[in-house]
């Protein structure tokens, strides 16, 4: 083996989105395009020499490539140690639990999260720092920087390590360490949650679907759900982890998870339905005949947190994402607790986790979490939410109609125009910015407009502060209208329209989504003038 270094030119777009760099795979193959990323990554952070890493991924198209060539790029960069998951796969969850856990330095994970997998879709990387958690906008914009000026990157010229055998083995002076994916995971989620009781409803028949939609919960799915909570075989479905995802989008919404959508609507539906996305971080949730928004869902379960035993002593804040609906805020009001409105991303709640500051996290994309790691985390979601029905013994149905009579109903929905020509979504967006100081006091649909920005975030732990964040438009009658461009598409850009009404009367809580939120959109459209920008009709995708 030979240390060598490579001569290499910065290539332009390598900057981290929403979360960690994505691409088309054939981009990331492209010739040096992984290896300048890795370098860069590893360059800005200091360097890896002597240090301990996380590497895995969820198992997409390129995983298996891409994870040799770091091994062998951390090997010549000096690291000490990588803590690798077995066939290079690890969910972005597991591996926040494993870096923290085994106090490594940092993790590399390779993931496109919901974005579909193949060879003509989307393959991605992120970089974790030593809480386990994404790099914030401070690393990131160092990352994006070095691969700007980057004229080397350096490798071991060796062969391919067998990623199978568990244990430790060797890369030049470098151990790799070898582990079950699941194993630590599987255990940290037994200290969190009230197993037996899940195991009881198993046991009392209880029926569950989950679906891993051809991503890399599976295997954790089938250990936790099937082995150790003893649900019955067949609960997990699409439980094998195949590179394009059996040719879906693993993305768990109402659209792309429509298969579990009609089981959960079906005459013989189970009790409970969950799916999860590409990397293990995002869960839907549904119940029998109804499907629980995301934003409902981190309120309710900040609500019940306190029946599975890791909360049992309370939470000291909820934090959720702009976009989310302010359903959890209202719980947080009861509770007394703090309530925190960060960017999209997972990358901003980081320091509010770190400080103690908040306990559980969500966003409207079907991530919740809290600080057991610093990522999303699917799985852990949908054991809360089984830990919770242990204990009420009570459909999901009863338990969202008893949580909105008391709280009110935050109707929501997230509009996707999709591929949007750049330079239009840029236009849209501009024009908001340069609008908004005059929208409040106008009526628009009947509702009057409270206020109007551009949303800025002040981190309150490290003082830092994140600017364009996105819209925000917000009614005197509890509405809201947010608009921002994803950070996380390959193609064009995505503008996303969230919507929200809040309706207080429990009469009024069983309306048609659509229906309820009809001025609201209607309000959108007359503002922003989407139609007229993006040149489309109605939305690419509605969740
Ligand atoms: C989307 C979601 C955001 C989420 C991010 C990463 O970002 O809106 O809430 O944190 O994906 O999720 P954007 O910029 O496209 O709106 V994952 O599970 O795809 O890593
Ligand atoms: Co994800």
């Amino acid at each position: 083996t030979r240390i060598l270094t490579v001569p290499t030119e910065p290539i332009e777009g390598q900057k981290p989105g929403t979360s960690g760099l994505r691409k088309k795979t054939k981009v990331f193959m492209g010739p040096h395009y992984l290896e300048n990323f890795t370098q860069s990554v590893f360059d800005a952070i200091g360097g890896v020499q002597g240090k301990v890493l996380v590497l895995g991924g969820d198992g997409r198209y390129f995983n298996d490539r891409a994870v040799q060539v770091i091994l062998r790029m951390a090997a010549a960069n000096g690291a000490a140690r990588v803590i690798l998951g077995q066939g290079g796969l690890l969910s972005t969850p597991a591996a926040s639990n494993l870096i923290r856990k085994r106090k490594a330095d940092g993790g590399v994970i390779l993931s496109a999260s919901h974005n579909p997998g193949g060879i003509d879709e989307d393959f991605g990387m992120k970089f974790n720092g030593a809480n386990g958690g994404p790099a914030p906008e401070s690393v990131t914009d160092l990352i994006f920087a070095r691969t700007l000026d980057l004229s080397e990157y350096r490798i071991l010229e060796t062969g391919d390590l067998d990623l199978t055998p568990l244990g430790e083995t060797s890369m030049g002076a470098m151990v790799v360490e070898i582990v079950d994916p699941v194993a630590d995971y599987a255990e940290l989620m037994g200290q969190l949650f009230d197993f037996d009781a899940i195991r009881n409803l198993f046991i009392g028949g209880f029926r569950m679907r989950f679906d891993a939609m051809h991503a890399v919960t599976g295997p954790y799915a089938h250990e936790i759900l099937e082995r150790i909570l003893g649900a019955p075989e067949g609960t997990v479905v699409n439980g094998t982890p195949s590179p394009d995802f059996g040719g879906g989008h693993p993305d768990p919404n109402p659209v792309w998870a429509d298969d579990l959508v009609e089981a959960m609507f079906a005459k013989d539906a189970p009790d409970f339905g969950a799916a999860s996305d590409g990397d293990g971080d995002r869960n839907m949730v549904l119940g029998r005949g109804i499907y629980v928004t995301p934003s409902d869902s981190l309120a309710v379960l900040a609500a019940n947190a306190h029946l599975a035993p890791a909360y049992a002593g309370g939470l000291s804040g909820i934090a959720r994402s702009m976009p989310t609906s302010r359903a959890a805020d209202r719980v947080a009001e009861k509770l007394g607790i703090e309530c925190h409105e960060t960017p999209t991303g997972w990358k901003f709640f980081g320091n509010l986790l770190d400080a103690g500051r908040v306990t559980i996290c969500g966003e409207e994309s079907a991530g919740t979490g809290s600080d057991h790691v610093r990522e999303k985390d699917g799985l852990w979601a949908v054991l809360l939410w089984l830990n919770i029905l242990a204990r009420r013994i009570e459909p999901v149905e009863q338990i969202m109609a008893a949580h909105w009579s008391q709280f009110g109903r935050n109707y929501y929905s997230r509009h996707d125009y999709e591929a949007v020509p750049v330079e239009r979504a840029n236009a849209l967006i501009q024009r908001l910015r340069d609008i908004s100081g005059d929208l409040p006091g106008q009526q628009v649909q009947g509702m009057e407009v409270a206020s109007a920005d551009d949303f800025a975030y002040h981190d309150p732990v490290d003082g830092s502060v994140s600017k364009n964040q996105g819209i925000r438009i917000a009614f005197a009658d509890g509405s809201r209208v947010v608009l921002r461009l994803s950070g996380t598409g390959t193609e064009g850009a995505t503008l996303r329209v969230y919507l929200e009404r809040y309706e207080p009367d429990p009469a009024r809580h069983d309306l048609p989504v659509e229906e309820a939120l009809a001025p609201v959109i209607a309000a959108a459209e007359e503002i922003a003038l989407i139609r007229e920008f993006t040149g489309r009709e109605r939305p690419d995708v509605t969740t």
